[in-house]
């Protein structure tokens, strides 16, 4: 079966709890289970992590790297400040789609900027909840 890695970063925990203006009503626990829901129709397993640490962010990534399962990435905060993140994906040669909930090129300057991006695939932003399950659909166009 057909895996992919879902990993989200620092305060996404706190999702549905708060600025629901910004992120949405969805918790991540909500995210998750309609992912699951949307891949196991595709076939595909999902493997759903969330840190707020991020050195556990960049073993993940080799996680995946080494499983050669692709990875949707949402590193919140991380996404505009860690070399360490773009390090991990180009060293594990990641297969990364990079999400955010938000528009990040909608908001302060400081989100404007990615160390993600020039190492993803791709990236989608600014469909709430929507911005993983597009991401899924771009990795498994066929499922
Ligand atoms: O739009 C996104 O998905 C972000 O990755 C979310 C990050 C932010 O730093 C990025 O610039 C864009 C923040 C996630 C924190 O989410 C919270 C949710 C509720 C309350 C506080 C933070």
């Amino acid at each position: 079966m057909k895996t992919v890695y879902v990993l989200n970063g620092p305060n996404l925990n706190l999702l549905g709890t708060r600025e629901p203006a910004t992120y949405g009503s969805q918790t991540l626990a909500d995210i998750e289970a309609s992912l699951r829901q949307q891949a196991a129709a595709m076939g595909v397993e999902v493997v759903f992590r969330q840190s707020n640490m991020e050195g556990e962010l960049v073993t993940w990534i080799q996680e995946a790297g080494e499983a050669g399962a692709p990875v949707i990435l949402n590193a919140g905060a991380y996404t505009h400040t860690s070399i360490a993140l773009h390090d991990a994906i180009r060293g594990a040669k990641a297969d990364v789609v990079e999400v955010h909930l938000s528009n990040t090129h909608a908001r302060e300057d400081f989100r404007h900027h990615s160390f993600i991006s020039p190492v993803a695939r791709g990236v989608i932003l600014g469909f709430g909840a929507r911005s993983y399950a597009l991401a899924l659909h771009a990795l498994f166009p066929s499922q």
